[in-house]
């Protein structure tokens, strides 16, 4: 990290100018304390919608000639994974802290090996995982850990809905791993915000959708470290009344009460001999924000806002690459557990 930096406004690069990045984009506009100075695309149509779009000073169609020409503190790089390790390692060539949205990367050894080049590069490498930084499951992961209901010993993560994910992001129908790689991957690191590291899981995966490469629906059991079971299921199948894209539902129980994060918002907190406290927990949209997707960009201000806070103080911010790996890991080991029928022990970063 450029930790003797002191720059009030850091310089940042958006890597990537496609349908997520808008989002990236639209967050960095609100936080005071980054700037985009420069866009990055290979495709040259993309890179001139982004700098007309959000008055953008320089624009590239190279990584290098960004690097070379651009005085940055960080990029934000929203390109699809398979071209995250060219280029996480040309920002840690070039000294430039990092933050790459996820799936980091598909096999863990390059995960492993991205996050040993920047440690050694000394730049700090963040993956945008931002579904734990949604409010209403921010203050779930708060109350668990200040003991609210105890020690919890069952969880459910649910995320369930038959909204169309390919209109806008037509790449996903070709994945051959779909649901877990693209949406478990979130559901699974909120479990263990919730919970802390996996000890074991199984899952269980189906095609139900017609004309998709990948699975899209995945039930995953995961044994936590502190012993708790927790239930991770996601859908892009379920045909819904009322369907809660994109909202990922709580339901948690412990030895002194219980937790509920519903699809109104309220979150649900019970105790013995107490009165069902509910509070309303819906999100404040940015004014930017558009349906049904204000609960995910609110999730993208939050973390960015986090990270230049983490940045300043020169602390690693929560999804670090190192963390990340563990979320990775569990992604790999459902994977494995559907397809052997078989308990996985997960693969974590040490
Ligand atoms: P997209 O295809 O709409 O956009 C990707 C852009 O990256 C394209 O413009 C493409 O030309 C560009 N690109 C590809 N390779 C490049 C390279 N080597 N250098 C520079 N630019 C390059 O994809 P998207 O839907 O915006 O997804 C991008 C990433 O964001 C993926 O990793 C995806 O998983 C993630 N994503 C995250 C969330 C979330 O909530 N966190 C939501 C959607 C997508
Ligand atoms: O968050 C994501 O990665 C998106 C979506 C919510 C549509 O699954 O791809």
């Amino acid at each position: 990290m450029n930790g003797e930096k002191k720059e009030s406004v850091l310089s940042g690069a958006l890597i990537g100018c496609g349908f997520f990045a808008r989002n990236q984009m639209q967050a960095w506009r609100d936080l005071p304390g980054a700037n985009i100075v420069a866009v990055c695309d290979r495709v040259p149509a993309n890179v001139a919608r982004f700098r007309q779009d959000f008055d953008i000073a320089e624009g590239f169609t190279d990584i290098e000639a960004l690097f070379n020409s651009c005085d940055l503190d960080f990029v934000d790089i929203a390109a699809p994974t398979p071209a995250h390790a060219e280029l996480v390692e040309a920002a840690a060539r070039h000294g430039v802290d990092v933050i790459c949205q996820k799936p980091f990367a598909g096999p863990l050894d390059m995960a492993r090996d991205l996050i040993v080049q920047c440690e050694q590069s000394g730049i700090s490498l963040t993956i945008h995982e931002n579904f734990r930084w949604q409010s209403a499951i921010r203050e779930v992961v708060r109350l668990v850990a200040d003991g609210a209901i105890g020690e919890p010993f069952f969880g459910r993560v649910s995320y369930r809905s038959g909204f169309d994910v390919f209109a806008n992001q037509p790449y996903l129908a070709e994945l051959p791993r779909f649901i877990i790689q693209d949406l478990g991957i979130h559901v699974l690191d909120i479990a263990r915000a919730l919970f802390g590291d996996v000890a074991r899981l199984s899952c269980e995966t189906a095609r139900i959708t017609p004309n998709i490469n990948g699975e899209d629906t995945a039930t995953i059991m995961l044994r936590h470290d502190r012993g708790t079971t927790c239930v991770v299921d996601c859908s892009y199948a379920s045909v819904l009344a009322d369907d809660p894209f994109p909202q990922s539902l709580i339901e948690i129980d412990g030895d002194r009460g219980s937790i509920r994060l519903k699809q109104d918002f309220s979150l649900e907190l019970h105790r013995p001999g107490e009165a069902k406290e509910c509070r309303d927990v819906t999100p404040e949209s940015p004014s930017w924000s558009e349906q049904p997707w204000a609960v995910i960009q609110e999730s993208v201000v939050n973390l960015q806002r986090d990270w230049l806070e983490c940045r300043r103080a020169g602390r690693p911010a929560a999804t670090h690459g190192a963390d990340n790996f563990n979320t990775l890991g569990l992604v790999e080991a459902a994977y494995r557990s559907a397809e052997t029928g078989r308990t996985v022990v997960p693969e974590r970063w040490q």
